[in-house]
């Protein structure tokens, strides 16, 4: 009906929350998107950049036909062609790869946890390449999860919507009011601490999370792990800990007693500059206000000694008994069914292929969390053909060049890729290098399951496909068609049969979902009360054996950054400064919206924060133009 405006409930994903909204439709267009009142996670709420959804399905830039590219690589020349022709062409090249250099050759690509997530990894394991990636993984979530899963097993999340709200909050590397969700919504974080909870921030940088807290910590960029050390110091020294918890539940705390009695606040003022006074006050401002909530985020990750780091400050929430208590740290309950990978499809003899599978044993060996290939090994072998050559690389949703480290590099690798095939919402800077150009569906434009928070699944929620733009197509389906015509395992099942295959827990279909827009139990606190934890010990296990087994410590340890100002005093003379490059936009998501105009103006200009003295020490006013080098390259940016 041309003119009538139909209101649809559905869930906002520009990024990967999962904010309950009202969708506008006119005309097969989406207009306006509106927050629903009535979803526990948002309230009603909506950032900027999912109340701007309409002009990012709408903008005239977004890809709407699969495109084959006519000159040169990267000349930008492109005729538009059927899917039918587009998927035929390419399924026959990788049909020939796969014969001719085996299904290891065949890479796949993708970026942040989207819809076709664990779509790209049944892809893979159907294809029969163990090489797949995500720029996220190693230095994004993938040490929070494993850590997890070594010492308790599951995944944790901040518990905002029960009852009893938390009395403290230690955000470690974290900055939930501009990046949230990623476990938690930035709204119930404001909510918490809005109501007087107390608050502590542990980051380089005057967050603008850590603007709201009672104590900022401004630890030298990659010593959190000595921090984390020193604060259980202190916490077991000063008998802050839970006893009763430690005692029952908990596995090697002896040891770990003794393992840290070294290292005192003291001895970690040295390393992390911070003051030791203010080491022991953050111990026991965390310690004595419970129930308390860490809310850990990408600042530990983004280094050298993320899994060691992430343990530490794992243990913190363990001895403090801060674990699946009402306003602490809850277990996830997965109350769906993961996702069907296929993953016994994968010969065994492939998954030892896997390029960096065997030195980073947690990131691609078979005690990984989820196995995938280690990117600079992986983009190695593109350019050089080293330990074997990767012919084809397939992108759904990862601007490659911007996103992965070393863009020069990764130039270097796409530019030696026998077949690139990039499908995205926009042609970007990666896109432009394809040989391939596939149109992709916006959120309204796609159907999902969400399973929210990601990895833990307390709530689940279905957004509806509800407009289409061109011929763009969702993700898993461009896979399904490939997977069809290279008849694989699993061709005969479609995304909808999987979405109700993992519903089934819950009695009910993708379909049912979309009637009731979201299903969210009541929490069961302390479930391990019943069972213990699923640990070998049946414990939380402080030490880890399954670590020792593999190579590793099994009790966390500080390992000082390479090409820090200590360990590479050289160098430091050239380039005097720490660059840190996570810091998150509240108006983009990574690379994208930059040609969104009205998140553009919000901020038109790359930004590199800086200490008023390095400002002063280099003459440089707000607003400036300046240039950041590092070894590896340089940008331009405008001084903040
Ligand atoms: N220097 C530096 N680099 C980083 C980080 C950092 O902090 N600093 N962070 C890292 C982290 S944690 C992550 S998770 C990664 C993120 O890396 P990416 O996920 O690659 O980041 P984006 O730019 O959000 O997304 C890439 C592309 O996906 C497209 N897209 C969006 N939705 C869809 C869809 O549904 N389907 C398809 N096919 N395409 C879609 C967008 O248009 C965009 O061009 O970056 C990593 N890289
Ligand atoms: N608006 C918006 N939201 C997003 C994203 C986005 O691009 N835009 N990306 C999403 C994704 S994929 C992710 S992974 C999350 C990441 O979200 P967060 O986990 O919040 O990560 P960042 O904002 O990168 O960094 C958080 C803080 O860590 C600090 N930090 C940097 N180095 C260190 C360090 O060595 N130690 C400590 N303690 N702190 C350090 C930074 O100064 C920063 O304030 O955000 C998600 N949400
Ligand atoms: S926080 Fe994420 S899910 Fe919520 S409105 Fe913003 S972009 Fe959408
Ligand atoms: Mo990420």
């Amino acid at each position: 009906m041309e003119g009538s405006e139909q209101i649809i409930r559905s869930v906002c994903r520009v990024c990967h929350g999962g904010c309950g909204v009202f969708v506008h439709v006119k005309d097969g267009k989406v207009v306006k998107v509106k927050g629903d009142p009535a979803s526990p996670m948002n309230k009603g709420w909506m950032c900027v950049k999912g109340i701007n959804s309409p002009e990012i399905a709408n903008h005239p830039d977004r890809l709407r036909k699969p495109l084959r590219r006519k000159k040169g690589r990267g000349e930008g020349e492109w005729e538009e062609v059927s899917w039918d022709i587009a998927l035929g062409e390419i399924a026959e090249k990788l049909s020939r790869f796969r014969q001719e250099s085996g299904p290891e050759s065949i890479a796949l690509g993708q970026g942040t946890g989207r819809h076709h997530y664990m779509h790209v990894v049944r892809f893979a394991n159907a294809l029969g390449t163990p090489n797949w990636y995500e720029p996220g993984l190693a230095q994004c979530f993938i040490p929070r999860i494993t850590v997890s899963n070594l010492t308790y097993v599951g995944f944790v999340v901040g518990d905002y919507y029960g009852d009893t709200p938390p009395k403290c909050i230690l955000f470690w590397g974290h900055n939930p009011l501009i990046t949230g969700p990623d476990g938690e919504l930035a709204v119930s974080v404001k909510r918490a601490l809005d109501s007087g909870c107390k608050a502590i921030a542990i980051d380089p940088r005057m967050s603008e999370t850590a603007k709201r807290c009672n104590l900022w910590l401004a630890v030298r960029p990659g010593t959190d792990a000595a921090m984390a050390l020193a604060m259980i110091h202190v916490i077991i020294n000063e008998s802050l800990y839970d006893k009763d918890f430690v005692e029952k539940w908990t596995f090697g705390f002896d040891e770990l007693k003794k393992h840290v009695e070294p290292f005192t606040p003291t001895w970690a003022e040295g390393i992390t500059t911070v003051p030791a006074s203010r080491i022991a006050e953050a111990a026991r401002l965390y310690a004595l206000n419970k129930p308390a909530i860490l809310e850990w985020g990408l600042g530990i990750e983004q280094n050298h000694n993320s899994l060691q780091t992430v343990r530490a400050i794992a243990i913190l929430r363990a001895i403090t008994g801060n674990l699946d208590i009402p306003g602490g740290d809850i277990l996830g309950m997965n109350i769906i069914r993961s996702y069907p990978t296929l993953k016994d499809k994968l010969p065994e003899g492939a998954a030892k292929k896997r390029l960096g599978g065997e030195t980073y044993k947690l990131l691609g060996g078979w005690r990984a969390f989820m196995p995938s290939a280690h990117i600079p090994a992986l983009f190695k072998a593109m350019r050089t053909g080293e330990p074997y050559k990767i012919r084809a690389l397939l992108v759904f949703g990862n601007n490659t060049l911007t996103t992965v480290a070393n863009s020069r590099e990764v130039y270097e690798s796409l530019k030696a890729l026998e077949l690139l095939v990039v499908t995205d919402l926009f042609m970007t800077p990666t896109a432009a290098m394809a040989d391939y150009v596939l149109p992709a569906a916006f959120w309204t434009e796609l159907n999902q399951v969400i399973g929210y928070p990601l990895v833990a699944e307390n709530m689940v929620m279905a957004q509806p496909k509800l407009t289409q733009t061109g011929d763009c197509r969702q993700d898993e389906w461009i896979m399904d068609e490939l997977s069809k015509r290279l008849d694989l395992p699993g061709s005969s099942e479609d995304l909808e049969q999987v979405m109700n295959y993992q519903l089934e827990p819950l009695g009910i279909t993708f379909d049912e979902l979309k009637k009731r827009a979201f299903v969210f139990p009541k929490h069961e606190y302390k479930r391990y009360e019943k069972h213990g934890f699923r640990t070998p010990s049946r414990k939380v296990e402080l030490y880890s054996k399954s670590l020792q087994r593999l190579g590793y410590a099994p009790l966390p340890a500080f390992n000082e950054p390479p090409e820090s100002p200590v360990s590479a005093p050289e160098a430091a003379k050239e380039f005097p400064y720490i660059l840190i490059t996570g810091g998150r936009r509240l108006e983009f998501f990574h690379s994208e919206h930059r040609q969104i105009e009205s998140l553009r103006k919000l901020r038109p200009d790359p930004l590199v924060e800086m200490h008023t003295r390095v400002a002063k020490e280099r003459g440089i006013e707000n607003g400036d133009w300046v240039r950041v080098s590092s070894p590896r390259g340089s940008i331009r940016m405008r001084a903040m």
